[in-house]
């Protein structure tokens, strides 16, 4: 028996990729078996624009909409003229990589139980009236929202927001995105926002909706009802009937069109299905934690490590409390009404950026080389804020990382060895941290961490893990974000059944998993507070 058959699409913001994901096995003994049928880049493009002259108009309350002139569509870096510049998402190529994976993935199964898609998150698409895509969607790292979520508290304070929406602040939250968009033809233009998972399951199937995972970082979704607050909208300037219908995790989206079955080689009909369309919802799922919470009787944190570190744990509720805003820890939902509470941690771009700095000035790039390098360089020697904002926009990272070492009084890197070393080191530093305060500030005991995703593959920023958190790591699967997807996609093909713990047991099922224990490379835990001591005396 092959098992069914489930297309797992997963977007990150470097790649992204069609797997399939066979259930195999008899019943109380399933796993999924998963298999890459296409990996594709995915590569932002900076594109010249005219600036507005004037943002003015359609702008909302006092101070949020754009009539200040500080924001709105002028507001790319303050330029102006004709020099102002955007930085998109190629979503046509990604797509493409899409359809050419879903075909790719029929080739091999024959036929399809079904298809999810995840993303990262934040992100849209305006559709005009006739569903037509206004202009390709905005990376959120493009600099438009610097200073955009200060002029919305002076109209909404952020305790406020975070009291409805549980959400921590980050500059590109989609609610930020809209104000700084306030005034736009595009936006004047526009009649439907689609999230980026949903934009493509729009493209496949014609039906609009709002998955909530996904929606819950929006900034416009009250969290305790899990639906739009569209109140919220109204006060900020932002049309809510863009907003569509919210849809659960499991439901089913629709059919691919006749078209696109065409297209991709499909025979018969093919249901696409909401998964945790955030790629970390799915990736919480995806998480192999067995027994009912951590190993000893306490919970289990997670660390979904990509292109952003996700730090955080799984729970019934959301925490709305003072310290946890001070905290900045969000409030994201999860699949079957649950709650990650988290911290973004700024995670492997650190290093990414820094390679591709190193590249494009012809100095050695070999990830291997300089992780082999790093791991010869003294623990601890220098370390920086990683969740410091300085981090956040591409371009030169290995300068922002000596400016910051000398801002803490520290000798910045020397060398790329050190620098790869002081980022791997600060990152272990920020898991540490970050740990430790989701721990405290839900009233949990953490017992065991688990690292899922691409820094899976980075043993030694696996056993820094382990080292600062004073915890045992278990790290893997790399291919949990498309793992939860398909969990989630066969749980409602009726393929699989019972609640995230049962979901997770199949999921852990052949999955090969690696353990670090504490105190190995930092026997002495101290130095890890004397360390946070240099950045927050
Ligand atoms: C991770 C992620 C994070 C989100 C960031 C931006 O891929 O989805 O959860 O904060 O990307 O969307």
């Amino acid at each position: 028996d092959d098992g069914a058959a489930f297309a797992a699409v997963d977007l990150g913001a470097s790649s992204g990729r069609v797997i399939v994901g066979r259930v195999l096995g008899p019943p109380g003994d399933q796993r999924v078996e998963l298999h890459e049928v296409n990996r594709f880049p995915n590569t932002p493009v900076v594109v010249g624009r005219r600036a507005a002259v004037s943002a003015g108009g359609a702008g909302g309350a006092d101070g949020a909409g754009g009539a200040d002139g500080a924001g709105g569509a002028d507001g790319v870096g303050g330029a102006g003229g004709a020099d102002a510049t955007t930085l998109h998402w190629d979503v046509l190529a990604l797509y493409r990589g899409v359809l050419d994976g879903l075909r790719a993935a029929t080739r091999e199964a024959g036929t399809l139980a079904g298809v999810g898609i995840d993303s990262w998150a934040v992100d849209y698409g305006l559709l005009d009236a006739d569903g037509a895509l206004l202009g390709n969607p905005v990376h959120y790292r493009d600099p438009r929202t610097a200073g955009v979520a200060e002029r919305v508290f002076r109209t909404v304070p952020a305790a406020d927001l975070y009291a409805r929406t549980g959400l921590q602040v980050l500059p590109f939250n989609t609610v930020f995105q809209l104000v700084a968009a306030t005034g736009s033809a595009q936006l004047g233009a526009a009649r439907r926002l689609l999230l980026v998972p949903d934009l493509l399951a729009y493209w496949l199937t014609g039906e609009e909706g709002a998955e909530v995972t996904n929606a819950s970082t929006t900034g416009l979704l009250d969290v305790t009802t899990r639906t739009w607050a569209t109140d919220l909208a109204a006060t900020l300037g932002i049309d809510a009937a863009l907003l569509p219908t919210v849809r659960e995790a499991g439901s089913t989206i629709g059919t691919v069109r006749p078209d696109v079955l065409a297209a991709i080689g499909h025979h018969g009909p093919l249901p696409v299905l909401a998964v945790g369309s955030h790629d970390t919802a799915s990736a919480v799922v995806g998480v192999p934690a067995v027994g009912e919470r951590g190993e000893g009787g306490g919970d289990f944190a997670y660390i979904s490590c990509g292109t952003w570190s996700l730090v955080g744990l799984e729970l019934d509720g959301p925490v709305l409390t003072e310290a946890s805003r001070a905290a900045n820890f969000t409030n994201e939902l999860g699949v079957d009404g649950t709650v990650r509470y988290l911290r973004n941690v700024m995670g492997l771009w650190v290093l990414s950026e820094s390679i591709r700095t190193w590249d494009a000035a012809g100095l050695p790039a070999d990830l291997a080389d300089l992780l082999a390098a790093a791991a010869r360089v003294p623990a601890l020697t220098t370390v920086v804020d990683v969740d410091d904002a300085a981090f956040l926009p591409p371009g030169d990272m290995p300068s922002r990382i000596a400016a910051a070492a000398v801002a803490s009084g520290q000798t910045p890197p020397q060398s790329q060895a050190e620098t790869v070393r002081c980022v791997l080191d600060s990152l272990a530093l920020a898991y540490r941290r970050a740990v430790r305060e989701a721990a405290r500030l839900s009233g949990r005991t953490v017992d065991v961490v688990h690292v899922v995703g691409g820094g899976v593959r980075n043993e030694l920023l696996c056993q820094l893990t382990a080292d600062a958190t004073g915890l045992p790591v278990v790290a893997g699967p790399v291919e949990a974000a498309a793992l939860g997807n398909v969990l989630v996609q066969a749980r409602a093909a009726g393929v699989l059944d019972g609640d995230l713990a049962a979901l997770r047991a199949v999921g852990a099922r052949g999955q090969h998993l690696r353990r670090y224990e504490p105190g190995v490379l930092v026997r002495d835990e101290s130095r890890w507070d004397a360390a946070e001591a240099r950045l927050h005396p």
